[in-house]
């Protein structure tokens, strides 16, 4: 890789790889590849020190296509193979993209335990509720009922909720974005960037080959208007075509009210992403229904907290292992105490 010596004379094409991006035309992975290269420039870190690590699905084909190092790895591995870079070389700037299937399925395992950790990386999970590289089987979230190539008369399974997952694992910043928003999932990327701990972002991502529309609710003009509820620090949730509803909390339970009804926005939630209790109350927003007074489904931030990140710990513990021991010899520990040579 070339380099460019100041990060801050880099644009979206520095970032551009030689590689020809091979999803089908129409796939929103495009549309998630152009705004990362987006705000590539914009973080200022060299592209020698940033790192895609990937799965295995159409969305892993990612690493290839960012001229940045990467690692397309092994399917539901690649939170596992970052986690070990992270702890390595804690200055690398890791990225990790992923699906749901490869996230969600096989690597469901690796994905909380990287959360509860909180390695310093951005978790960008490509959720198109199908797996797409092998042609459309069923995914883990993939709705009740769904007709796929491998559930022919409908899914059995409940399906996970990313979101909720993720605040249970202890995650320390939470988000949804889609791809049909380019300006939300831009600044929602540059948020995860800069919060220190493990960033999660959801991304509502269209395969438009196995799965077409499902997001449609909350990505089509004239219906997301009822569906879609904007989470803004400090600000009311409100919605609906003339913003003319908000929600309010009776208790623990989450209530639509018609602010055209004598209602005012005074009355409604604020936002508040610091709030652990309520944010899981937000990610509880998940069941889809078609129906008037069926609960938005929230887009935005919805819980941030600083905590110290695993690569924190490991130094001060190696400091302080340091400070008591001074500074350890390798080929000591390796030859041990009564080392011999084959002569
Ligand atoms: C060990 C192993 N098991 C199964 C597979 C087959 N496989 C490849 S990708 C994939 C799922 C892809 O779905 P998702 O993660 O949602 O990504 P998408 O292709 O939709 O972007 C599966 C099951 C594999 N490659 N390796
Ligand atoms: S199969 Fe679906 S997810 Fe994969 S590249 Fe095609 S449209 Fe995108």
């Amino acid at each position: 890789m070339d380099k460019v010596a100041d990060p801050k004379s880099y644009t979206a094409k520095d970032f551009a790889s030689d590689q020809e991006v091979r999803w089908c035309p129409g796939c929103g992975d495009y549309s998630i590849l152009n705004q990362v290269k987006k705000i590539l420039p914009e973080i200022g870190v060299a592209r020698e020190n940033i790192v895609f690590i990937s799965g295995i699905g159409c969305s892993s084909r990612f690493p290839y296509y960012t001229e940045t190092y990467g690692m397309h790895s092994i399917h539901g591995r690649a939170t596992a193979i970052a986690s070990g870079l992270k702890a390595a070389n804690p200055k690398l700037d890791v990225w990790i993209i992923t699906g749901d299937g490869d996230a969600l399925s096989i690597g469901g395992n690796h994905l909380i335990h990287l959360l509860r950790r909180n390695f310093n990386v951005n978790i960008l999970l490509f959720n198109n509720e199908i797996y797409g590289l092998t042609k459309g089987q069923y995914s883990p979230t993939s709705p009740i009922g769904k007709i796929s190539a491998s559930t022919p008369q409908g899914s059995l399974d409940y399906p996970f909720n990313p979101l909720m997952l993720a605040l249970g694992a202890e995650g320390t910043f939470v988000a949804r974005s889609i791809d049909t928003n380019p300006t939300h999932l831009r600044e929602t990327l540059l948020q995860a960037h800069n919060h220190h701990g493990a960033s999660f972002v959801e991304i509502y991502q269209n395969c438009n080959v196995f799965n077409d529309g499902c997001f449609a609710p909350f990505s089509d003009k004239g219906i997301k208007e009822d569906h879609v509820v904007m989470l803004e620090e400090g600000k009311p949730l409100v919605f609906g075509a003339d913003l003319n509803k908000g929600v309010t909390l009776d208790g623990f339970k989450p209530k639509i009210i018609e602010l055209s009804n004598g209602h005012t926005p005074e009355e409604c939630w604020i936002h508040d992403p610091t709030d652990r209790i309520k944010a899981t109350i937000l990610t509880q927003f998940f069941e889809y229904s078609a129906e008037p007074g069926a609960l938005p489904r929230p887009f935005g931030l919805f819980y941030q907290e600083e905590r110290y990140s695993y690569e924190d710990h490991m130094e001060d513990q190696l400091k302080q292992a340091d400070d008591k021991n001074g500074a350890g010899d390798l080929d000591a520990l390796l030859s041990g105490p009564n080392p011999w040579q084959v002569a």
